[in-house]
């Protein structure tokens, strides 16, 4: 929609006027931009001044971009490409940098030769950062000078002024977001390393670093010259490869580049990603489609060719290939179009055929060349057919047994009165005693409750067969009533609730538990996640009591904000209690009681109620894709076969970790 509208603009002439309107338009509809104004949008600009500098790289000019978040809090990058051109724009009749800063998505993004990126909220233009920054500074080394100019809130503080002579060329770029735009202006180091470690994946010949001048030590370097390689063994750092090295393959056709890079692990999961111009296309689209098409097609032929099939009742599907695999997908495609709910899924129906014919042909040159390990990845797809049909014996005998339940529901499920699913919270909690106080607490016309017991099944070992024979997983997806996921079988419109609430105890069991029940959701149901219905409850921490106030405090900070609103003086000594043994505090905090809670079931049913269920004082966490899939990394790294990346997990992160044992 911008895009038309700047389209017209541009034809009418872009005098200052609409140059001013253009922005305007920014800062009054930021999420028309870049999505959103929260965190995700705040890391959205860091991301599109980055995209500028990639670009350069990709155009062959750059090998070297730094990124730096500043004491202050401003973000400044760099690139060592040829710098924004600084010459008057012959029509514009100002620098083309102001150009470049001040109009929106003057970026030449519908030039036919490039690779650049103009799909879904990348591609928007550094103009929209400008726009959204109470200040921003450009640096140009350029011709032996260096140019400079600084923009507020989008508008050119003065023209283009040289302030010095360098050798080489660059850009720089510092902005600091705008906080009338942003709520919180706080980029967080790790989420920026996250994309700029994958972008070093992608292309293998840039250097990328990052740093924290906010903190000391946080600064990293991703070069990878492996890149789609190294991504692959990244990928799979915590998993045994069964086919030996990744795989490789690469091709250029009809002004396409496609690169593959994949491998086969013991685990039983599909984890492919897919880029079209160093953009994730979570959704993926026609790139995954060819990849997908040409590897069912190629092993089976393979497996054919060879007589490798003893078994006659066995045919190798494509979910077969793909049990086990870790894949990257990147191509680089002129004229990229997104599709799809969040804009990443390409529809560009060309790029089928050419990722299927570029991958078809190397993958089948590799199999000939290299006959032990194809026939290593065969084996290992004919044992996932063999479950897969052990599986749909376990499903059928699923449904048979609900058939006899009364309703098909599971036993242990306390449902709601109300059956209208739009209204309908279901909560899944950690114990049979914490099951029991949340049934006697919960508003039960529109709540249900499905205690389980213990520790679910770890899918991430579990082949679906054994994952589908698992009592407690069998509950949780009965209760939901929709089958289950990631399949033709499942039926959204069947799904009985419009949320789904995980409630564990705050120490170190109740966030395995967690972790387990988002890995199911994760692998099994992702659905579930990718329709915004799962949750995270977030039950207190600490009960503080003076006289009749009771206050719940969710967290440390809480905790002491509360005890001040209490006046309760400094010196104040936190008496930490279960809350049968209330200790009362003495001195100057007379009467102030501290309560710790060590897990749902010290709550009684009102205070379960009060702090974690009532829909007007309980603070939900909506569970993301994202912060789904990092759960899961994390996971694989702790619960995996491979011993050495769990003990540097342990140790990096030894300082952020809250033991609680
Ligand atoms: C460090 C932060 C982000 C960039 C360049 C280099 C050129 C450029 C950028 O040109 C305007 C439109 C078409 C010519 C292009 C330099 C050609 C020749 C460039 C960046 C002018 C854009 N010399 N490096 N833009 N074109 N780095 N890094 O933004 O006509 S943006």
């Amino acid at each position: 929609m911008a895009k038309n509208k700047t389209e017209k603009e541009e034809e009418y002439g872009a005098g200052d006027i609409q140059v001013l309107k253009g922005l305007e338009h920014v800062r009054k509809r930021p999420a028309m931009y870049i999505g959103d104004i929260s965190t995700r949008g705040l890391h959205h600009l860091a991301y599109e001044v980055i995209d500028n500098a990639i670009d350069e790289a990709l155009a062959g000019y750059c090998d070297k971009i730094t990124l730096t978040i500043n004491k202050n809090g401003s973000v400044t990058v760099t690139d060592n490409g040829r710098g924004i051109p600084t010459d008057i724009h012959p029509t514009e009749k100002i620098s083309a940098l102001e150009v470049v800063m001040t109009q929106l998505n003057a970026g030449g993004k519908f030039n036919r030769d490039s690779y650049k990126v103009s799909g879904g909220l990348h591609g928007v233009g550094v103009s929209v950062v400008n726009a959204l920054s109470e200040y921003l500074e450009a640096e140009i080394v350029r011709d032996g000078k260096v140019y400079y100019q600084k923009y507020k809130r989008g508008a050119p503080e003065a023209k283009v002024k040289v302030i010095g002579n360098a050798k080489k060329t660059g850009t720089k770029v510092t902005f600091y977001p705008d906080s009338e735009i942003f709520k919180v202006i706080n980029f967080k180091y790790e989420t920026i390393e996250e994309r700029l470690r994958e972008l070093a994946y992608l292309n293998k010949d840039l250097s990328i670093s990052i740093k924290d001048d906010r903190e000391k030590d946080k600064e990293a370097e991703f070069h990878f010259k492996g890149g789609l390689v190294d991504f692959v063994k990244y990928l799979d750092e915590s998993e045994k490869s069964i086919s030996g090295k990744p795989i490789f393959i690469s091709g250029d056709r009809e002004n396409v580049q496609v690169e593959v890079a994949f491998q086969y692990n013991e685990s039983y999961n599909d984890n492919t990603y897919t880029f079209v111009n160093n953009i994730n296309t979570h959704e993926g689209g026609t790139h995954l489609e060819g990849f997908k098409a040409a590897l069912t097609r190629t092993l089976n032929n393979y497996a054919t060719k060879n007589n490798l099939i003893k078994n006659d009742k066995i045919t190798l599907t494509g979910d077969d290939f793909r049990e086990g695999l870790t894949c990257v997908i990147s191509i680089k495609v002129p004229e990229p179009q997104f599709e799809g709910q969040t804009k990443t899924k390409l529809g560009n129906s060309e790029v089928k055929g050419i990722v299927q014919s570029v991958t078809g042909e190397s993958l089948g040159n590799y199999l000939d060349e290299n006959p032990s390990i194809a026939k290593k990845i065969i084996e290992k797809c004919i044992l996932a057919s063999e479950a897969r049909l052990a599986a749909r014996l376990a499903k059928d005998l699923t449904r048979r047994k609900n058939a006899l339940d009364l309703g098909g529901l599971p036993g242990k499920l306390a449902d709601c009165s109300i059956k209208d699913p739009s209204q309908c919270e279901l909560y899944l909690v950690e114990g049979d005693s914490a099951g029991g106080s949340a049934k006697q607490g919960r508003d039960r016309r529109f709540q249900a409750i499905l205690p389980l017991r213990g520790k679910i099944l770890n899918v991430e070992k579990a082949r679906i067969d054994k994952v589908l024979a698992n009592e407690e997983i069998r509950s949780i997806i009965t209760a939901i009533g929709a089958g289950l996921g990631n399949s033709d079988e499942f039926n959204e419109s069947k799904i009985r609730y419009d949320k789904i609430i995980l409630m564990c105890d705050a120490d170190i069991d109740g966030s395995h538990i967690r972790t387990l029940l988002l890995t199911f959701f994760y692998r099994h149901m992702r659905e579930i996640i990718e329709t915004e219905r799962l949750y995270i409850a977030q039950p207190p921490l600490y009960k503080i009591k003076k006289g009749k106030t009771e206050l719940y405090a969710y967290d440390e900070n809480e905790r002491e904000e509360i005890l001040k609103s209490m006046k309760a003086d400094k010196s104040a000594v936190v008496i930490e209690s279960s809350e049968e043994s209330e200790t009362p505090v003495t001195g100057s905090n007379k009467g102030i009681t501290i309560s710790r809670f060590k897990g749902l079931g010290e709550m009684n049913p009102e205070q379960l109620w009060t702090t974690t269920m009532n829909p007007e004082t309980r603070t939900i966490i909506l569970v993301t894709n994202e912060n789904a899939a990092a759960a899961h990394n994390i996971f694989k790294v702790l619960m995996g076969e491979e011993v050495e990346p769990r003990r540097k997990f342990i140790e990096e992160n030894a300082k952020y970790a809250k033991l609680d044992v």
